[in-house]
Formats: C-alpha cells, structure tokens, sequence
C-alpha cells in the first residue's frame, strides 16, 4: 500500500485491515513492531478464598475470629462523619437499630492504624457489634466502602450471609492505576465509558487517560477546535461520574501531527485547554505518539511542556501536573544515547512530570529491566503505557485470557504508575482491567490466574463455566503480543491418534459448541454480551466442526466406508464465507483452529492419496518464519492472488519461504508473486535468489541475486526436488515478507493431457489437480476426453443440487454409449470401453475427478 494520505489515515486504514504494514516512506511501522514471538506460562493457580473475596487483593487481612458471621440483615446504623458518601453507599440498607458503621476521614487516624500514608489507604474493621472504615484521604474512605460492598454482596448482587470479623489494612502500590483509552478504531460509547468508569471506582483504580486515537478533537485534524456541544456535555457527564468514583479524568491531546512550534499554536494549545478546563478538567497530557516530522524535536515538546507547566498548571493552581507520551515510547526503537528523547527528557523536562513508556516493544511485557533502562535516562520513575489487552493491530481477536507479563518485583520506586490500552470492546476489556487494578494495587500479591478465576466469577456469575471454556480459548493474538491459551487441552496430530484423547477433545469441543447458548442465557450484561456475540457465533461453530473432525477422524481410521467419510467430510469443511467469518472473528487460534485445519488437511491428503493410488503433489509452507508451518501458508497455494502469506514478523538474514512438494518429484515449472502486491508492496524479499532441495538440507540455486522483483517464474530442464524456496540474500530491509503466490509445476490445459471444455476451463483444471484446496464449480456442462485405458472414475464432490448431476458418455462418433445421475458427493463411474467423452451437466463444487 502506497500512503499518500496523512500517517493517520494510513494507520488507520492499515489498521482496520487487521494487519500493521509497513510503509517505503519515513516511518516503517511494522519493522517496529518486531515483537519478540514467545509465549511464557501463566504464573499462579487458583486459590480457595473461603467466600472473602477482594479485588484488588487488600495489603493486610486479618480475620479477628474465625467462624464468624456478623448479620447485616437488620441493616446498617450510617455515620458518615464527613458527610461525604450518601452516593457511594446505596447498596446498603439504612436502619436506626442496625448495626454501626462509622466511616470517617482522618490521615493521622489512619496511619495510627498501619497504613502507608497514601491517597487511597483505608482501614475496615469489622467486629460483632460496628463497623469502622478510616480513610487516610476521600478516596481511601471511598475505597474502604468499595471493600466493605465486596465483603457484602455476592457478584450477581445477592446479599453473603454475614460478614467476617476482620481488619484489613490497605493502601495502593502505585498512585496512578487505570486505563488510557488510546487506541485506533471506534471510540467507546457514552454508555460504555460510564460504566467502566463505575467498574474502575469499585476495583479501585484511579486514573482515566482519555485519548482516543480517532477522536478528531483529541488528535490532528481538530485538536485546536473545541468540541461539539453534545460531546462537550458528555465529556462533562464522564467527568461527574469520574468524581463518583475518584477516578481522576485525564484528557490528553494529541498535536504532533501538525503543530507548529509557533506562538500561534502555543496559544491554541491554551485555548483548547482552557476550553477542557471549563468543562471541568483538571488534569492534562500531551500525546506524541505515533507521529513523524516536525512535531517529534524533543527540545521543542520539552520547551512546550515546561511553558503549559508554568502559564498553565501552575497558573491555575487547581489543575494536576502533566503527563506525555514521547515519541520514543519504546525501546525498540528510541534512542538509547544522551542525545536520544529520552535523555533529553531527564535533563531539561520538569521533574514534575511524568513520562510514558511502552516497554521493549510496543506491546511488551512490564520488567524491572526495561524500566531501569528507562528511568536511567528519563531521571525519574517512568509511567507504564501497556498495550494489552488492545487489539487494534490485530482486531479478528477478543482477549479474554489472564492478565499477566507484569514482574511482581517492582514497587513505586520503578514506575509510577500503569495504564492499560483496552480493546474497542469495552466491556470485554474488563476480565484484564480486572487484574491490571489488583496487580497496580498490591503487586507482591498479584496471582494472575487467581485473578483471572475470580473475574469471570465476578463479571458473570451465572455462566462462569461457559464463560471459562470461551476466555480459556480466547487469549492469544497469534502474530502480535503472544498470550498462552488452551493450556488445559490436549490436541494432536491425526498421526498421533489415541482413542482416549480424541475422546477427551471431544468432550471439551462439546462444551466448546455449549458455551455460547450458556453464556446468552446467564450473562446479565447485555452490552458484554453484544461485544462478544461474533466471537461466541464462531466459538460454536468451532465446536460443532471440532467433534464433527473426531467423529471423522474414527471413520476415516476404520477406513471401510470411502462413500461415508466423504460425504462428511465434505460437510465438515468450511464454504468461503464460513471461513471469512471463521478468519474475522477467532478464538482458539493456539490449539482449536490449528487441530481442526490439520486434521481435516491430513485426512484429506491421506484420502486422496487412497483415492488417487499414489502420493500426489502436495504443497506444504515451509521456512525460517516461526509461523510458516501453520495453516497460514495455505494463502500461498490457493490461486488465489489477492490473499497472502505473512511473516507477520521482520525478515532477516537468511530468512526463507518455501513449499515442501510432499516427495522428490520433477520439477519443471515455478511461479511465485512476492509482497502483497506487484507495484510498491515493501514486504517482499528485495534481493533473492530460488533455490531447490531433494532433502530440505543441501539447495541448489535455479535463479540468483534477483533484484526488487515480485514476478519470478522458472521454466527449464526439470531438476529432482521436493522443496522449492525463495532465499533472502543480503539487504537492509526490515519489513515483514508476504507471498501471494507460489506454483510449482503449474497445470495448464496444454499439458494435462487430455481436452476439457467447460464455461471456464482454465478452472476446470482443479477438477483434475489432484488437490483436494481447489475445487471448480460446474455450472451447465463440463465436458472431458477419456484417456485411452481409464476404466473408472471417482468423483469427489460437494453435494449435488435437488436434480443431481447427469453424465453422458459418448464415444468418438458422438454416440451415447452410457449414462448416470450422480446425486451423492461422493460418486463411482464405471467407463465402457469404447467411451472417448464424458459429459457432466449440473450444479456441483467438484473437488476431484480421479481416473483409475
Ligand atoms: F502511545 C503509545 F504508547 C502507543 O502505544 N501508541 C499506539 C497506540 O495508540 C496503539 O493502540 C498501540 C497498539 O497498537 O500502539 C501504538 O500504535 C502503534 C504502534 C506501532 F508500532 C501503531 C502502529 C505501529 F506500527
């Protein structure tokens, strides 16, 4: 793709597209998002809490007596000393003879009683007869009632049958935990946000970074202009509700587009801000990221944070000092050197304000390490930008697994805080925000699997079974920031069949095809349940395909019955649109889809090669890339031009693509289109030569030193290979390596053999490839000549239309010597010896005509 509109809008486009591509001008993206490709285990296990469960867990807990339950049935006697909390405390019934509960705002109180002086420590006893919450500020008040909510309602909002007799002492790791919502695609919506805002005050995270790339008021074009009335009157809506719940509203512009560093743009930037002010903001940043030209000179960000930091926030007096994110976010790409942003940062940026950071990568894993290395240079404790659980590099994924990758070593002296970038899902997003607020809050404790456990107990109560089977199958990315999923299923290959594991799988893709029914039935949140509802469609299907595959993969062992396997196995497969949508919306990519895809592609081969009496030519991907021996090299081999291989990850030295032909063969003929496209694409091997290999291990080159060519076809003197590859000679280029096309030993309508006619007959040849991924519909007549000796044939078919398919044999003079009605997919015609032509006429996806 050539971008002549803005970065932005390429971004967005590349985006939206679900694949991060790289560009040939300025700013290559996608060498930048070389994530490293590993997936670590999930730390933790799940724990009994007894019925006391906190999110996030509380610093000190101790249960004063054991096995006892204080009743609040005759409800709660309220003193709210400050008089502060008559709207955070509606979920408690008021009676003058009911037991006590005095909350009160005191620091010194508060610290008396062990907790670190903080914004947001509390302390909440409970004895037989009062309760008593002590915030250090308001916000710990608050916290303490959000626990004592906890300890009093069960997830689905019924009331526990009492409350433990406990003191908890509790503060926060880090002061600032939340969420920047910033990333590419839809906004979220109003409702939304109010009711993630809600969902952050209970599990007591205090920061909102609102910047949403596609925003236009926060970004480039109309980051000067003011909002709109009625987003104006929402921003102040989401800014009341953040006040609720202590959540401070951060609102972030991002102007490094096409600011100038003028006194023109200084003073536009005021006047947004000021104009954000009067709709009750208090707290700002600057976002750089993402951008290129001008607006990334460190000195001159530098310069314009330190002047709003005097004229503005200090002016002011009421407004939080400020946040930014640099354009170096990442390691990966920011200058290591005291000349680097960074460094420049440490020196000269007011201490007051703190710096974004994304980690190695852009979506990367919180260490001690990467954060040492940023704080070094930044010269103070560097703000955690995490990039999980976003998915807008990758949006076909919905992730639902654990919240984990955050090292429980750190403390306040290492960052000063974490956001997490959700999913354009908002409500989807709350199983990870979940554990970013209990590892924010108490990081020594953090359980990642715990958390996770408690979360779906918490977001769906009623379904946290079904909704375990989906999150448990929904948590990696595939090509981006890996996640493990599917740890507790085993799959294998058809080779590796045992009766009792492909019993096991089925049970699990039994409840794999239950889950979504169980989930529409007991989850309460109807907008959750919008989100994932394309997700949960496929996750049936999923299911349905998965048993269906084992059931075959039975019949196919037993090998008796070719009519039967056929016939369902047909069924099994996906129609393009089934696998479209299969593409668009996946779970299971780690195990599930990869078991289903490989076991209906062996059983296939293996039929085929029963059916055909040999071992074809097959085309298997194979190469350097981790991903090239998954199903995604299939887009290479399914003549089909407009879809791709990618490596979906940076080429390097002696990286390499290639086809495994499945045995040593003649090869005669090669045609491969590099890149995505024949005209710019810059993810291609720009220097290359084709090699051959009889064994995979010793290669012999058929064409070298090929310059920036995507078009490269070989003909000649056939040579002995199984593997075919095209091999990266030496370049500078980073990007990913994509493959349209790669052919070898083409069939073509001159050299099959024997004539075909048909509406298109250049089509028509994969009636005859001997490859079960081709398939021609007839439509009307396909006619073809009999080679001299055939006895029968054997049609392999998708299921005929009502009518059937008819078959007229003529011999050489045009005379009918014989004829059937093939209704069935799977079809055995007896030749007569004097047959020279066979006439099909009907409606039918043929896979394979095979002549014996
Ligand atoms: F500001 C940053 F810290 C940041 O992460 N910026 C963007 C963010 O808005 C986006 O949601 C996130 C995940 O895709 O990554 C950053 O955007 C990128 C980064 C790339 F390396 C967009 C394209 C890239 F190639």
């Amino acid at each position: 793709m050539k971008c002549t509109k803005s970065l932005a809008a390429c971004l967005t486009t590349m985006l939206v597209c679900g694949n991060l591509a790289a560009q040939d001008t300025g700013f290559d993206l996608s060498s930048q998002r070389s994530e490293k490709q590993y997936v670590t285990a999930i730390p933790g296990k799940k724990i009994d809490h007894k019925g006391i469960v906190i999110n996030p867990t509380p610093q000190v807990m101790d249960i004063t007596q054991k096995d006892m339950l204080v009743s609040f049935q005759r409800g709660f006697n309220v003193k709210d000393k400050k008089g502060k909390f008559a709207h955070a405390l509606e979920f408690l019934k008021t009676a003058k003879d009911g037991i006590k509960l005095t909350i009160d705002i005191n620091a010194k109180k508060a610290e008396k009683n062990g907790v670190k002086p903080v914004s947001g420590a509390y302390t909440l006893t409970i004895d037989a007869d009062q309760i008593n919450i002590t915030g250090y500020d308001e916000r710990g008040a608050f916290y303490g009632i959000q626990t004592l909510r906890q300890l009093m309602l069960n997830p689905d909002g019924t009331e526990k049958k009492g409350l433990p007799v406990l003191k908890i002492t509790d503060w926060p790791d880090l002061p600032n935990r939340g969420v920047v919502e910033g990333f590419y695609g839809t906004p979220w919506s109003h409702q939304v946000r109010l009711s993630l805002i809600d969902f952050w005050g209970k599990n007591k995270m205090n920061t909102y970074l609102y910047g949403p790339k596609d925003d236009p008021y926060h970004s480039s074009p109309n980051w000067r202009l003011p909002y709109p009335e009625d987003e104006a009157q929402q921003i102040s809506e989401l800014i009341e509700a953040c006040k609720r719940n202590y959540v401070d509203f951060v609102w972030a512009i991002h102007p490094g587009k096409d600011i100038k560093w003028n006194e023109e743009d200084y003073n536009n930037l005021v006047h947004k801000f000021n104009l954000m002010y009067d709709l009750g903001v208090r707290s700002f940043a600057i976002f750089f990221d993402d951008i290129e030209g001008e607006g990334t000179n460190p000195v001159k960000q530098t310069e314009l944070l330190n002047r709003l930091t005097k004229e503005f926030v200090e002016a002011k007096g009421d407004v939080e000092s400020l946040t930014m994110c640099p354009t170096d976010y990442s390691r990966l790409w920011a200058n290591p050197t005291e000349r680097g942003s960074l460094a420049i940062f440490g020196r000269t940026l007011d201490p007051s304000i703190k710096i974004f950071y994304t980690g190695d990568v852009v979506c990367s894993d919180l260490t001690k390490e990467t954060m040492d290395w940023l704080n070094s240079r930044i010269k103070r404790p560097g703000y955690y930008w995490w990039n999980y659980p976003v998915t807008d590099y990758a949006r076909q994924y919905v992730l639902q697994g654990p919240t984990y990758g955050l090292d429980t070593s750190l403390t306040e002296k290492d960052l000063c805080g974490l956001v997490s970038n959700p999913m354009e899902y908002g409500e989807a997003s709350k199983l990870a925000l979940y554990g970013v607020a209990d590892y924010a809050w108490n990081i020594k404790a953090y359980n990642p699997m715990d958390n996770w456990e408690r979360g779906m107990e918490n977001l769906m109560p009623k379904a946290k079974e079904a909704y375990r089977t989906f999150a448990i199958h929904s948590g990696d990315t595939e090509t981006g920031y890996r996640r493990d999923e599917s740890w507790e299923t085993t799959t294998f290959k058809l080779s590796d069949w045992n009766d009792a594991e492909a019993q096991e799988l089925w049970n699990e893709f039994d409840r794999v095809e239950k889950a979504p029914a169980a989930i529409e039935q007991g989850c309460a949140n109807a907008e959750l349940l919008k989100e994932l509802k394309p997700w949960l469609d496929e996750f049936n299907k999923l299911g349905t395909r998965g048993k269906r595959a084992i059931e075959l993969g039975r019949i196919y062992r037993e090998g008796k019955d070719d009519a039967k396997f056929w016939n369902q196995y047909v069924q099994n497969l996906m129609t393009p649109e089934g696998r479209a949508a299969y593409e668009a919306h996946k779970s299971g990519t780690m195990k599930l889809q990869p078991f289903y895809d490989n076991i209906m592609d062996d059983m296939g081969e293996g039929f085929l090669i029963k059916m055909v009496g040999y071992k074809p030519q097959m085309y298997k991907g194979v190469g350097s890339f981790r991903n090239a021996g998954t199903t995604l090299t299939k887009l290479m081999f399914d003549n089909d031009s407009t879809t791709f291989y990618t490596s979906g990850i940076s080429q390097k030295k002696n990286d390499w693509i290639g086809v495994d032909l499945g045995s040593v063969m003649d090869v005669k003929e090669i045609n491969i289109l590099q890149g995505r496209n024949s005209v710019d694409d810059v993810d291609y091997f720009d220097h290359v030569a084709l090699q051959y290999s009889a064994d995979g291990q010793n290669w012999t080159t058929l064409m070298d030193d090929m310059q920036k060519q995507y078009i490269i076809n070989w003909k000649g003197e056939p040579v002995q290979a199984r593997y075919v590859r095209l091999y990266r000679l030496d370049s500078k280029k980073q990007n990913y390596a994509a493959v349209r096309t790669f052919d070898v030993n083409p069939l073509r309508l001159d050299n099959i053999g024997f004539a075909i006619e048909a509406a298109d007959a250049q089509k028509a040849l994969y009636a005859f490839d001997k490859r079960l991924a081709t398939t021609y519909t007839n439509e009307g007549t396909l006619s073809f000549e009999v080679v001299p000796g055939t006895k029968s044939y054997t049609l392999l078919m998708g299921q005929p239309t009502a009518n059937g398919v008819s078959v007229t044999m003529l011999d050489k003079n045009g005379q009918k010597v014989g004829g059937a009605i093939l209704s069935t997919p799977f079809e055995q015609l007896e030749v007569p010896e004097n047959a020279a032509k066979i006439q099909l006429n009907g409606t039918v996806e043929i896979f394979e005509i095979i002549a014996k």
